[in-house]
């Protein structure tokens, strides 16, 4: 009995070895396990669910076998796949859920989020984010045809590459007091998030009591994986590709 959670796949069709890595751990492992949550960003860049993109049909029919094995899978969207609806999560028989939520894991209160809203320290991301997140924006966006969509989407990915080169590395993690005060906003000791790529697991302490971040680690050369078990024991693990 496991409970899974992994973040930041960046799945395109330019990286088969990471799409292949993760075909084959859903079928070797989340297919024994209890449920898998998706934090966010599982592809690289998503412009809508009427995309023909065929990696995205071999994706839905992956996670849809989880179903069949009665393994219920969850998903948050990333900064990277915020417009992946329902019409995909259906195709995967997946459930979306809301941008951070408190789930109970074998008896524990545990907050889950993508990680993004956590970089109170880069405004420009935040308010960029907003912007991104305006629903008549996603409209006119989703209406616009495929190719088009295509080049914005690639010239966002080119414009945050660079800016991100300009930023700190403060700046690029999440802030300290944020997580702290999200913490104590929904009751919880333990947070788990992906986004920063930085994978750890680091304890802090909060009103006396041992509180745990947990940071999901992105897929490169190597997968990563959260696994929590009945005990709560926590296990972030790296397997290759
Ligand atoms: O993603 P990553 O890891 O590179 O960096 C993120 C932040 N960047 C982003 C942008 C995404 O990568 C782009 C995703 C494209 C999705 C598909 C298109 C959907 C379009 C929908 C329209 C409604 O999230 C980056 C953070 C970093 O994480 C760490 O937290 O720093 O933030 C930015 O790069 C934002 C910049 O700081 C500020 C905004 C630059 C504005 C560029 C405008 C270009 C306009 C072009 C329009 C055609
Ligand atoms: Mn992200």
């Amino acid at each position: 009995m496991t409970t899974l959670f992994i973040a930041d796949l960046h799945l395109s069709e330019h990286e088969p070895a990471i799409t292949a890595g993760f075909l084959d751990f859903l079928q070797r492992e989340a297919i024994h396990a209890d449920a898998l949550y998706i934090l966010g960003d599982l592809f690289e860049a998503w412009i809508g669910d009427d995309d023909p993109n065929p990696l995205h049909t071999q994706v839905a029919q992956a996670l849809a076998e989880l179903h069949s094995h009665n393994v219920p899978c969850y998903f948050i969207h990333g900064n990277r796949d915020f417009l992946l609806g329902k019409r995909f999560a259906k195709k995967c028989k997946m459930t979306l859920l809301p941008e951070q939520l408190v789930i109970n894991v074998y008896g524990e209160s545990v907050l889950i989020l993508h990680g993004d809203t956590l970089c109170t320290d880069d405004p420009g991301y935040l308010r960029f984010r907003q912007y991104m997140h305006n629903p008549i924006i996603q409209a006119i966006y989703l209406a616009l045809p495929l190719f088009v969509r295509q080049k914005i989407a690639s010239k966002l990915r080119n414009e945050s590459t660079m800016t991100n080169r300009t930023k700190s590395s403060v700046m690029m993690d999440v802030n300290p007091l944020a997580v702290i005060a999200k913490l104590k906003e929904n009751h919880v000791y333990k947070i788990i998030h992906g986004h920063t790529h930085r994978p750890a697991i680091h304890d802090m302490t909060i009103k006396g009591r041992l509180s745990q971040r947990v940071v999901l680690g992105a897929w490169h050369e190597n997968g990563s994986v959260l696994r929590i078990k009945p005990n709560n024991s926590l296990e972030l693990a790296t397997f290759p590709l």
